[in-house]
């Protein structure tokens, strides 16, 4: 129920700077925030577009991203003749018997680890991974040789990236003491630390196993790539950068790796499975990479903008826990006080709620949902060197509804 709800509200509608999504009832919305206007020195727009989809996102600072046209809108007109194909709807089509397939995976026959491990292939996650990969694995194997088939070692790929990712879900609740996700106590809170620890490294290792048996090692290779990123990411946000352009850098690096690599990774995956030629390899990174960057761009405004029963675990929660993602980085352009309360992580009585309101205060939200539109928009312009096809077009319409999404 929670994934289809989440599916219809993504239905585009375009998403405008200076506009942003009106706050929910009893949500924090960036609504009566002052306007996105103040003169601050800033590069023109193209320049931006062209620093944006040129090199890698670790690359830029702060300044750089200040947006001071109108954002264009990124919706796009789809050239298969079906125009808004749903995503999920196509997806699910390859995916049915998802979670039932991932608990034989992780064959356990010791009762309460059993249960630990299958606590959250329950259908309550938005699957958003192996939808993504089941249609890059079609379009792909369209463009290459119009196959309309899905090879099995494809959709294969599509459990290894839920299981990779519900097992970071496990470790990070840990590391960050979570109470709730996905509208129920996490695994720490049912079990305790030591037992949840060792319940992600047992969907870790039943990962590990199925991607062996997918036998190439060019998959292995960039999945095994994957887990060093979301290790190295989640090291990342540990630390703090006294530098504000550093702390820019910093910010998008640990993006990419805690979260757009496995999207970027997989989608290489079931491309090097369907079509040898590299060419098409880079493409389906690429898109993955821009969708998996601004999908977390977009999740660290939902932590601003949304309401805990929205997201099914608190928000606010970086902030909480010393963390300052893209809404801060922008608002503390135009109040260089909260600085100090970024380099002390917050910590000080008062500094989560202060920096909050600054957050809401500045135009934060709208600059860093302009980021994400700007990498929804180099994904599109990736995935439509591919030959159209439906599955294509569902890719298309899939990073716009990253966009729109507010769970
Ligand atoms: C390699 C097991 C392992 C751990 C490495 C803990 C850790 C170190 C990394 C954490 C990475 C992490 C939790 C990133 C967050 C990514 C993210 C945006 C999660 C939310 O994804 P959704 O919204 O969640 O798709 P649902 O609940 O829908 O599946």
């Amino acid at each position: 129920l929670r994934w289809s709800c989440w599916r219809r509200r993504c239905s585009w509608r375009p998403a405008l700077v200076g506009s942003p999504r009106p706050a929910r009832p009893g949500c924090a919305g960036p609504l009566g925030t002052r306007a996105a206007s103040d003169t601050r020195a800033q590069i023109p727009y193209f320049s931006l577009l062209k620093i944006l989809t040129s090199a890698s996102p670790n690359m830029h600072s702060i300044s750089q991203f200040h947006q001071r046209t109108p954002a264009m809108c990124c919706c796009s007109q789809t050239q298969s003749g079906e125009k808004y194909s749903d995503p999920f709807k196509l997806g699910w089509r390859d995916l049915k018997g998802l979670y039932e397939d991932i608990r034989k995976e992780l064959h356990i026959s010791t009762r309460e680890l059993k249960d630990m491990s299958e606590y959250y292939f329950d259908g309550k996650g938005k699957a958003f991974r192996p939808i993504i990969v089941v249609l890059m694995a079609r379009a792909c194997n369209i463009h290459h040789n119009n196959s309309r088939e899905m090879q099995a070692r494809q959709r294969s790929v599509a459990l290894v990236a839920e299981m990779i990712h519900t097992a970071t879900l496990v470790h990070d609740d840990v590391i960050d003491d979570a109470s709730s996700r996905r509208g129920k106590h996490t695994v720490n809170k049912v079990w305790g630390e030591q037992k949840a620890v060792l319940a992600g490294d047992l969907i870790l290792s039943a990962a590990s196993i199925a991607l062996a048996r997918i036998g190439n090692t060019a998959v292995v290779s960039l999945l095994a790539q994957v887990i060093e990123d979301l290790v190295r990411g989640e090291f990342l946000q540990l630390g703090s950068k006294e530098n504000e352009n550093e702390r820019f850098a910093h910010y998008l690096e640990k993006t990419f790796k805690k979260t757009a690599s496995l999207i970027a990774n997989s989608c290489k995956a079931v491309s090097v499975l369907g079509c040898p030629d590299p060419v098409v390899h880079e493409i389906a990174y690429q898109y993955g990479k821009n969708v998996g960057i601004a999908f977390q761009l977009i999740d660290d405004v939902l932590d601003f903008t949304s309401c805990s029963d929205q997201m099914g675990k608190p928000t606010s929660a970086d902030l909480k826990l010393g963390i300052a993602t893209g809404p801060v980085l922008f608002a503390c352009q135009q109040f260089p006080e909260m600085n100090a309360m970024i380099m002390r992580r917050f910590s000080l009585p008062g500094d989560v709620d202060r920096a909050r309101q600054y957050v809401l205060q500045s135009d934060g939200v709208q600059q860093t949902t302009y980021l994400a539109q700007q990498y929804c928009h180099k994904a599109v312009r990736e995935i439509r060197k591919l030959r159209p096809s439906t599955e294509r077009d569902a890719l298309i319409q899939l990073s716009e509804s990253v966009l729109t999404r507010d769970k």
